[in-house]
């Protein structure tokens, strides 16, 4: 098995959080994709959809998805869980870990696209095309994100994590979106205490890279 990936990409480091905090080993094909490796052979072949990251089976078959990944390994390595032990506790993890997927990591992720100079030229991940950077969908992004903010504000206000009292793959989702939300230095600490209380407890485990 081999996992295709890229440090400093957050996906990547959605992957590489799952498998530490699951301590086990995976062998890892570093691909630069801000220099566009993916574009070239044979990653292009091993996931047209141009991103990483993406695991490879031995007999060749290829999973790509942040989460379908993490799904496959859970199987595989059950201890810890990440995904849930019972059939309420999975059905809560994925119910918050989509909620935090389509509602912030999504949004702020296209906000960053179409708004950070660095991402001139690649609005869309795993696109060649020209398309332009619109600050209008770069606003809206972070109008969509905000509302997240508020509601799992009033959430983690009662709950330890996002999905309760374990860590789960909630949690990595959530700290990566917040790490992506870095860039329009929104006041998390006065504004949504109870969101910063959490991501400071997230951001102490050592998983987290530092
Ligand atoms: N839906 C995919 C998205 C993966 C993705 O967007 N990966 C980014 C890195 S975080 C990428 O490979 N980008 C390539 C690019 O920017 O062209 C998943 O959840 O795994």
């Amino acid at each position: 098995m081999k996992l295709y990936t890229f440090k400093q990409a957050p996906n990547a480091q959605r992957v590489q959080v799952f498998i530490d905090e699951k301590n086990i080993e995976i062998e890892r094909v570093e691909i630069n994709v801000r220099d566009g490796e993916q574009f070239k052979e044979p990653f292009q072949s091993m996931n047209p959809f141009n991103c990483i990251p993406f695991l490879e089976l031995h007999d060749g078959t290829i999973i790509s998805e942040t989460v379908s990944i993490c799904r496959y390994l859970e199987e595989l390595y059950p201890n810890p869980s990440l995904l849930g032990v019972s059939s309420e506790n999975r059905a809560l993890i994925d119910m918050w870990n989509r909620r935090l997927e389509l509602d912030g990591f999504t949004p702020i992720l296209h906000a960053l696209r179409n708004k950070a100079p660095r991402f001139a030229g690649r609005v869309i991940p795993g696109t060649r095309n020209d398309l332009k950077q619109i600050p209008a969908v770069a606003e809206r992004g972070l109008d969509i994100f905000k509302i997240l903010l508020n509601r799992i504000n009033s959430h983690l206000s009662t709950s330890q994590f996002v999905a309760g009292i374990e860590f789960s793959i909630a949690d990595i989702t959530g700290y990566f979106m917040m790490e992506m939300s870095e860039f329009f230095e929104i006041e998390i600490e006065t504004s949504f205490p109870s969101v910063f209380r959490w991501h400071s407890l997230i951001k102490s485990r050592p998983s987290i890279p530092k």
